[in-house]
């Protein structure tokens, strides 16, 4: 009950992107208007804030050549204001480019499914969802991920504990494809779109835009911490890992097949925040707690609310506000409630409410930072059929769309 009331004040996010956009049009307005439309050109920024620039000029050209000429205009409904104001993303080009790529990729955990969730998700409109916030898509198409591929479980002793990884090789080797591409694009300035794929492909993804993008902070939203070791695993599954491999844990180190992430920055254990975690085991809660990685649990969305929760992640990204940076959100299906998701791998219960998911991506789409995205485990072959399916589609098509924009007003 707690957890479903929401935060009336408004954020401070929203309010300091609004104290920029007011910087912006500031900055903009044309010298040239008499002084004596001054006070009314300024007023108007004020109070029209929300219409965006463009409909500013035009309102401030309209009342100075009013006066400027003996001309009598009838006031136009075209200089009312316009609402279909974009959010401006400060690390994407102005030619607003989603770069998308699927990564129909499963062997990072047992179950087959996950690898059609690419197609899935672009079946259910997803382009459609993405044009409609004004940005041009430019999907990339899937990346070619190798079929009857041996399974391999690789276990044996070390000293400190038994070494324990399932498919490793074909693993790495998508991994490294996904991280050129996403670096490749990221670098271009386009908001970079992964579609996954188990998790094990964030690891790919969040390489490569720390390539292209250095300072960027990780929002990453999972049911699960996914920072297991190769020596703390029970399972030997990477999608369980791939943070401890961003962060180049001593355990993930000298291991030839994943040699190439050499080539790619670590992740600063500092730049990385959790939110809706609920299922940890002893070895990553252990790994979480000695490099004090920020993490908000179920528990941490009950007692403060999302409102709160997303306002202190943020804050922590960017030193309270102080710095802004690129944020990626690397958003496991999981992470909601199985009420809302049903179709994925490993369900939870006790998960993000459905507006608490929308929350996060809107209040990170406010924010101006993000600029790139993962959208990983959805696995339309579980979860009980077709409605489970159509569900879980839709909610993960929601979300992004809300990551790039949309907005309930
Ligand atoms: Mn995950």
């Amino acid at each position: 009950m707690q957890r479903t009331s929401t935060q009336k004040t408004k954020s401070p996010i929203t309010a300091r992107n609004t104290t920029k956009k007011r910087q912006l049009s500031k900055k903009s307005t044309p010298t040239p208007i008499p002084t004596t439309t001054t006070t009314t050109t300024t007023q108007s920024i004020h109070t029209k804030t929300q219409a965006g620039f463009k409909q500013l000029t035009k309102k401030a050209s309209y009342r100075s050549s009013s006066i400027n000429t003996t001309k009598k205009t009838s006031y136009s409904f075209k200089a009312t204001p316009q609402f279909d104001t974009v959010i401006d993303y400060q690390f994407v080009s102005t030619e607003r480019n989603v770069s998308l790529v699927g990564v129909p990729f499963a062997f990072g955990q047992p179950l087959q499914g996950v690898d059609k969730a690419p197609q899935d998700l672009r079946a259910n409109g997803l382009a459609d969802r993405i044009k409609a916030e004004k940005w041009k898509l430019n999907d990339h198409g899937d990346i070619s991920v190798p079929i009857n591929v041996e399974h391999t479980h690789e276990t044996r002793t070390t000293p400190d504990g038994t070494f324990n990884m399932k498919s490793g090789e074909i693993v790495s080797k998508v991994c490294q494809d996904t991280a050129e591409i996403t670096s490749k694009h990221a670098a271009k300035g386009d908001f970079m779109l992964t579609l996954g794929g188990d998790h094990s492909i964030a690891m790919g993804s969040i390489a490569g835009i720390l390539k292209a993008r250095p300072n960027t902070g990780i929002i990453w939203v999972d049911a699960h911490a996914d920072i297991n070791t190769p020596l703390t695993t029970p399972s030997g599954n990477i999608h369980g890992m791939p943070v401890s491999f961003l962060m180049k844990h001593p355990h993930c180190q000298n291991i030839p097949q994943f040699d190439w992430l050499k080539d790619y920055p670590a992740l600063n254990p500092n730049k990385i925040v959790y939110i809706g975690l609920r299922d940890l085991e002893d070895g990553e809660k252990r790994i979480i707690k000695q490099y004090g990685i920020k993490a908000f649990t179920m528990q941490d969305v009950d007692r403060h609310g999302i409102g709160a929760i997303m306002d202190k992640a943020v804050r922590h990204l960017t030193n309270d506000r102080r710095l802004d940076i690129p944020i990626h959100l690397s958003l496991d299906i999981d992470g909601v409630d199985p009420l809302f998701a049903p179709s994925t791998g490993t369900r939870v219960f006790g998960g993000l409410y459905y507006r608490e998911a929308y929350f996060i991506c809107e209040a990170l789409a406010e924010t101006g930072l993000l600029s790139s995205m993962d959208l990983v485990e959805v696995n339309t072959s579980l979860g009980g059929g077709s409605e489970a399916a159509d569900r879980t589609v839709k909610i993960a098509n929601g979300l992004i769309a809300a990551a790039l924009g949309n907005r309930i007003l």
